[in-house]
């Protein structure tokens, strides 16, 4: 009998993740687990950790594992755990904060030019021959000398305002508070700065607190010549007024990496020419992923030894 922990595993995170969990812990895999009432009945008193994603896991496994002890999510967001029912339980919860900004800030960039310049819609021109047939392309937008309003000047959040200020964009930003040593504009009303930027991008968590904070009114403000991007989470934005706003050119076009209903996100977005989609992949690179990975496994390492946890959220 091993001696080493024992840990379920309720998300089929990538390889290198789980190669290296099995070094160091004896994994149960929930997430595949042809009977889980069966894997319960003969695990659950010995399972001490979960490796999971941000998304969350079954509920009933906040009661069912009585000697858990620690979560560690893969993904900075973990808005789908139940952090206060874990801190009631004494269980600790660490999630992957840092090792994704850059990918984060990388994709946000190129989400906001493939909208501008409309790369999938040229692309698409081209292949079908309609270069030579119906001539060049139509004029389109570009960021420089425009104005950006980031909503969550986060981590992520200030990495986004670092590169656009490389694209001679100024930075604006919205969250519950000024930032003292940050250097942009603040606006503690939403709606006021979606009145004043040509672009609004969304970087906040899920949760209550951000819930439709993107709604009607905002996207109103933001305008005709407004683009809106959301690389949070998609139940930070009213995703009916949102479809209303492009479709009556209300903004004039979205790029988005996250949805209410993931992975089947409303159709509704799949016929229309002024938004760019994206199946959440922000922090979707070798590099990134593998460094999550690693946060994953060096986070329930951490705990194992008795040492704090590397990047805990509780
Ligand atoms: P972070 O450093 O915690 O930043 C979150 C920002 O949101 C903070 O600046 C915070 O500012 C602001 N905020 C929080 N609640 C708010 C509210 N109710 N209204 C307005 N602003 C609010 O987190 P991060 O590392 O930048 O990551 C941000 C989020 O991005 C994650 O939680 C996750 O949901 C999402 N994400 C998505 C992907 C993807 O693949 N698309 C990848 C990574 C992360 P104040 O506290 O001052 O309000
Ligand atoms: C992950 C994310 O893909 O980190 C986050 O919050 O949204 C992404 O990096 C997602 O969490 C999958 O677990």
């Amino acid at each position: 009998m091993s001696d080493k922990p024992e840990i379920l595993l309720t998300a089929n995170l990538l390889k290198s993740c789980q190669d290296a969990l099995d070094k160091h812990f004896t994994v149960h895999r929930w997430y595949n687990a042809p009977d889980k009432k069966a894997l319960l009945a003969e695990v659950a008193p010995r399972i001490r950790g979960i490796a999971a994603s941000g998304g969350g896991f079954d509920a009933e496994l906040y009661d069912a594992l009585p000697n858990l002890e620690v979560i560690s999510c893969f993904g900075v967001g973990y808005d789908g755990v139940k952090v206060d029912v874990c801190k009631s339980k004494n269980v600790r919860v660490s999630n992957t904060p840092d090792v994704l900004t850059d990918a984060m800030a990388e994709i946000t960039l190129g989400l906001m030019i493939a909208l501008a310049r409309k790369i999938p819609q040229t692309d698409v021109y081209m292949r079908e021959g309609r270069w030579g047939k119906e001539g060049d392309y139509p004029l389109q937008a570009e960021l420089t000398g425009r104005l950006i309003g980031i909503v969550g000047l986060g981590r992520i959040g200030k990495e986004v305002a670092r590169r656009a200020q490389a694209f001679k964009m100024r930075v604006y930003y919205h969250g519950r508070r000024p930032q003292q040593f940050e250097p942009y504009p603040y606006f503690a009303d939403l709606t006021e700065m979606a009145k004043k930027v040509d672009w609004l991008v969304s970087i906040v968590p899920g949760g209550a607190s951000t819930s439709r904070i993107i709604n009607a009114e905002v996207l109103d403000a933001l305008g005709p010549e407004g683009f809106f991007v959301n690389v949070g989470r998609g139940s930070s934005v009213d995703e009916a007024a949102l479809l209303a706003a492009l479709k009556s050119n209300t903004i004039a076009g979205a790029a988005l990496d996250v949805f209410d209903n993931e992975p089947n996100a409303d159709p509704e977005f799949f016929g229309l020419e002024n938004v760019v989609l994206s199946p959440h992949q922000g922090s979707a690179t070798e590099k990134t992923r593998w460094m999550m990975g690693d946060l994953v496994v060096r986070n329930l390492v951490a705990h194992f030894d008795g040492e704090p946890l590397i990047s805990p959220v509780a």
